[in-house]
């Protein structure tokens, strides 16, 4: 009885003290709770196979999973601290501190942190340690005789104000950051932006419905447990490193640039053969050459050092900047501002690279440097440091393991191949002969191409397959090659019945 005693206390006593932190945080220094520091360490700190397995089986679902397994062992060191107390007085300072210590030294390794943002763990470790002395005061060295209903009628009514204070902290907490979330969606939606000095083409005749993906089911892929609230009237770009001149810009500046309008398909290096992390946006702009242009990269640099607000880099090679390809700032997604979630403010875009290698969210800095003296965060993590699309190609319908009537089957998808295009699609039934499938207009070469292909089914189980030849002529390769470490390879395939 006195271990579910003390282990309720410990778990009411942990739950005060991270309430009170969270609003700590909330108020003082948002994206500083020690959940999400914790979390954000557990993400940087998990090796790359995990993170593939968590990307691939959990997909967006893989920061709330973890939260919840961050919550799950906190509840359970809490409730062996305040077991532990109930006979040895000392677990009290020893597990807090020990927690307060773990959490302030995640808000200290995030690559924003500041040391103020290991207060809140602190703050909110010595009021666990000192609400769990409150709950198990009377039962210190109680013995039976006087383990009576008034200790602990006197324990229920603690506990209960203790949770109804966590409570309201929690309240408290989540509106704080509801106002700021409020408030950064009201500066984006007050954003007027301007049209574009260089207009992207009309989408030409016959392309099919689903070439541009709408905003709200683009696919979203990053480290950040919480989404980056910036508010456009304080957000700044720097451009120094290897420059003749440091340039400063603000969000207004931006805007009084000729900016461009394009059609590109963003895809992630984390996309397996026939997976989801790609979508095509009409994004909006400015051309970050004539940026460096202004700054004067000097001779050398070879690496676009991309900043976020939240401490991911990216490293970008400068000659995908300079060559001529619609490298931007962009600063509009399918004629809104960005999505808070894809970058607001202002994000990179790279045609030609993976997402890691040039699509930098909630962007704010840039340094020119070289490869050879900065690795960013994922090359850190064994990534390739170059990050050029591989051409593939996806079957979307039929959808694996459908079943239909025999007859004429038409078979689509989508083929890419970013900065060179995709210059034809087959299909091979049954591992029998490649046959052309017919391509749609697309956009240009920075964008997927659509497909179609009639099949004349017969009955019984039969396999589909796709391949791509990009405009130089490369077919794509059969060899199967996980994402790691510079993309996927290998004909998606799938099995369908028919009859
Ligand atoms: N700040 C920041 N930018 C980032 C990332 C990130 O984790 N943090 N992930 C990158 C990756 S891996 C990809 S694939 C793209 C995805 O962009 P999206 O979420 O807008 O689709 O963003 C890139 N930019
Ligand atoms: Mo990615």
């Amino acid at each position: 009885m006195s271990r579910l005693r003390g282990a309720i206390s410990g778990i009411v006593a942990a739950g005060t003290g991270i309430a009170a932190a969270e609003l700590l945080a909330a108020a003082v220094r948002p994206g500083a709770g020690p959940l999400v520091a914790v979390g954000g360490a557990v993400i940087d700190a998990t090796p790359t196979p995990i993170k593939e397995f968590a990307v691939r089986e959990l997909g967006t679902h893989d920061k709330p999973v973890l939260l919840g397994v961050i919550g799950v062992v906190l509840i359970l060191l809490a409730a062996a601290t305040g077991i532990a107390a109930t006979t040895w007085r000392a677990a009290i300072p020893v597990g807090t501190a020990l927690l307060g210590a773990a959490g302030a030294a995640a808000a200290l390794s995030r690559p924003a942190g500041t040391v103020l943002d290991a207060v809140p763990a602190v703050f909110g470790a010595a009021l666990a340690g000192l609400a769990l002395w409150w709950l198990l005061r009377d039962r210190q060295g109680a013995t039976d005789a006087v383990r009576d209903k008034g200790v602990d009628r006197r324990l229920v009514l603690r506990l209960s104000l203790l949770a109804a204070g966590a409570g309201a902290a929690e309240v408290a907490g989540l509106a704080v950051s509801g106002r700021r979330e409020n408030a950064a969606g009201k500066s984006r939606e007050a954003i007027a932006l301007p049209a574009p000095a260089d207009p992207a083409k009309p989408l030409p005749n016959g392309i099919a419905a689903d070439f541009t993906t709408p905003n709200a089911n683009f696919y979203r892929v990053d480290t950040a447990l919480t989404v980056p609230r910036i508010d456009p009237s304080t957000w700044r770009l720097r451009i120094h490193g290897m420059v003749d001149r440091e340039i400063e810009l603000s969000f207004a500046d931006l805007l009084q640039r000729p900016l461009i309008e394009r059609d590109i398909t963003l895809n992630c290096v984390s996309n397996e053969v026939g997976g989801p992390y790609i979508g095509t946006a009409r994004w909006l702009g400015v051309p970050l050459a004539a940026l460096l242009g202004e700054a004067g990269v000097q001779s050398g640099a070879d690496q676009i050092v991309a900043r976020s607000v939240e401490g991911m880099t990216i490293g970008t090679p400068v000659t995908t900047a300079l060559d001529g390809r619609d490298t931007m700032l962009a600063v509009g997604m399918n004629g809104e501002p960005l999505p808070l979630d894809h970058g607001f403010p202002v994000r990179m875009l790279t045609p030609g690279l993976y997402g890691y290698a040039g699509a930098c969210k909630w962007v704010t800095e840039l340094e020119l440097t070289t490869f050879d003296r900065f690795d960013a965060y994922w090359v850190e993590r064994g990534w390739g440091s170059q990050g050029t699309v591989k051409t593939a190609s996806r079957i979307d319908k039929p959808k694996p393991f459908a079943r239909m009537a025999a007859g004429t089957v038409t078979v689509a998808g989508v083929a890419w191949a970013q900065r060179r295009g995709v210059a034809a699609v087959e299909i091979s039934v049954d591992g029998g002969p490649w046959t052309k499938a017919e391509l749609l207009p697309t956009a240009s070469i920075d964008t997927w191409t659509q497909w179609r292909f009639s099949w004349k089914a017969s009955a019984g189980p039969h396999s589909l397959a796709v391949r791509a030849t990009d405009k130089s002529g490369a077919v794509q390769p059969e060899t199967r090659a996980t994402p790691f470490p510079d993309g996927a390879t290998g004909w998606h395939t799938i099995s369908v019945t028919v009859g």
